[in-house]
C-alpha cells in the first residue's frame, strides 16, 4: 500500500485550495480567499507547537455519552484519527483551505436554536440541550467521501433524523426537507473576507424518503464529545451514502417543503454539484475521477492511501432501493 505524506494543514494552508474551492478560484474569489493569506497572516506567527496546542484545545470537548449502535461499523478500514480529521476541513464561511479549524472558532454557539417548520402538524423550536435529551443518542462509525476524492471513517454521536420526522409530524404535501445553516459575514472569517454573492447561508436539501432512511442521521458529537466547531457545532447532518457536501454545518433552520429546495453547491454549479449527489463510482466529476479515493486513516504522520470508491460509499444495501 502506498502511503503518500502530507505535511499538516496548519503548514501549508496555502497550497491546499480545496478542489471544490478552484470553483472560488476559477470565479476570482481566489484573490480574496487566499490573497489574503489564511494561513499566514493568522498562523504564521505561531510556532508549530503552539498550533498543535491550539488544535488539541479545539478537541477537548465535554463528553456526550451515548449507546454504541452497533449496526454501523466499518469493518476494513480504521477509524481517522482524530487529530487529522479535526484539522481537515471543508467550511467555506471560514476559507477556502483545508486549515479553517483555527478561523472556524469564532462560530458562536451558545445559545444555539435550531427551528423546525414549513409542511408539518408540529413545528418546534429546539435548543441544543433539548436535542440531546429529547432524542436516544447513540454512536455510529460511518465512512464519509468527499466529492473531492478524500476519505475518512468517522464516529458520530446524534440521532436518527427519522425520530425528528415523527416529532414534527409532516403534513402528507411534505415531499422534501430544506437545512440551512449558521451565517453571518462580521463572525465567519471577518472583515476582507468577501462572503458576498455566493449563495449564502450554505443550504442542503433532502426528499422526505431519503430522510426517513435508516442512515439519515443528525450529528451533536463526534470522537465521543460535542462537535468541535470545525467540524459544524452544534448540528450537522451525515449522510454517508452522499458526497461529504450534502452533510451541511452547523444547522440553524430545518425546513418541510412540498418541492425540491435550492442548496448551496447546485446552485453554483449544477453540472458538478448534484441534488441528489450520491456516491457514484462511475460517474466522473468533471474535472476528476470518482473511481477510488484517497482515504486519511491513523498512521503516525498525517497521510492518504488510495483505495477503491464503492456505490453510494457502501451503503446500497440501505439505500439502493430508494433510487431503482
Ligand atoms: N455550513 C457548511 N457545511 C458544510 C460545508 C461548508 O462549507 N459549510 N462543507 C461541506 C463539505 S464539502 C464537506 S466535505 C464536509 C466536511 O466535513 P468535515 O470538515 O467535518 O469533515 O462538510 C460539508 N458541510
Ligand atoms: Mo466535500
Amino acid at each position: 500500500m502506498v502511503l503518500f505524506k502530507v505535511p499538516p494543514s496548519y503548514s501549508i494552508s496555502e497550497n491546499l485550495v480545496t478542489a471544490e474551492g478552484s470553483y472560488w478560484n476559477r470565479r476570482k474569489f481566489i484573490q480574496t480567499v487566499i490573497g489574503a493569506g489564511i494561513g499566514a497572516t493568522l498562523m504564521g506567527c505561531q510556532s508549530k507547537d503552539d498550533q498543535y496546542a491550539e488544535l488539541k484545545k479545539t478537541l477537548d470537548l465535554p463528553k456526550l455519552s451515548a449507546t454504541k449502535n452497533k449496526a454501523f461499523q466499518v469493518g476494513d478500514r480504521p477509524i481517522t484519527k482524530e487529530l487529522f480529521a479535526g484539522q481537515y476541513n471543508n467550511f467555506y464561511e471560514f476559507g477556502g483551505t483545508k486549515g479553517i479549524w483555527q478561523n472556524a472558532q469564532n462560530l458562536p454557539t451558545k445559545p444555539w436554536q435550531v427551528e423546525v417548520g414549513g409542511l408539518v402538524n408540529n413545528p418546534q423550536t429546539y435548543d441544543i440541550d433539548d436535542l440531546k435529551t429529547k432524542f436516544p443518542l447513540e454512536e455510529r462509525i460511518y465512512r464519509f467521501r468527499c466529492v473531492e476524492a478524500w476519505s475518512m471513517v468517522l464516529p458520530w454521536t446524534g440521532f436518527p433524523m427519522r425520530e425528528l420526522i415523527k416529532a414534527v409530524n409532516p403534513k402528507s404535501n411534505a415531499k422534501f426537507v430544506s437545512f440551512s445553516t449558521y451565517y453571518d459575514e462580521n463572525v465567519t472569517y471577518g472583515p476582507g473576507f468577501h462572503l458576498g454573492s455566493l449563495p449564502w447561508p450554505y443550504t442542503e436539501g433532502l426528499s422526505i424518503e431519503e430522510m426517513n432512511n435508516d442512515l439519515a442521521f443528525f450529528a451533536l458529537g463526534i470522537y465521543g464529545h460535542d462537535l468541535p466547531k470545525q467540524h459544524g457545532a452544534p448540528l450537522r447532518m451525515v449522510v454517508p451514502w452522499k458526497y461529504g457536501f450534502k452533510g451541511a454545518k452547523s444547522i440553524v433552520k430545518i425546513e418541510f417543503l412540498a418541492e425540491q429546495p435550492k442548496t448551496y453547491w447546485n446552485t453554483l454549479d449544477s453540472h458538478e454539484y448534484k441534488f441528489e449527489a450520491n456516491v457514484e463510482p462511475d460517474v466522473p466529476h468533471p474535472r476528476w475521477s470518482q473511481a477510488t479515493e484517497k482515504f486519511i486513516g491513523n498512521s503516525s504522520e498525517f497521510s492518504w492511501e488510495i483505495k477503491e470508491t464503492l456505490p453510494y460509499n457502501g451503503y446500497g444495501d440501505y439505500v439502493g432501493a430508494l433510487y431503482s
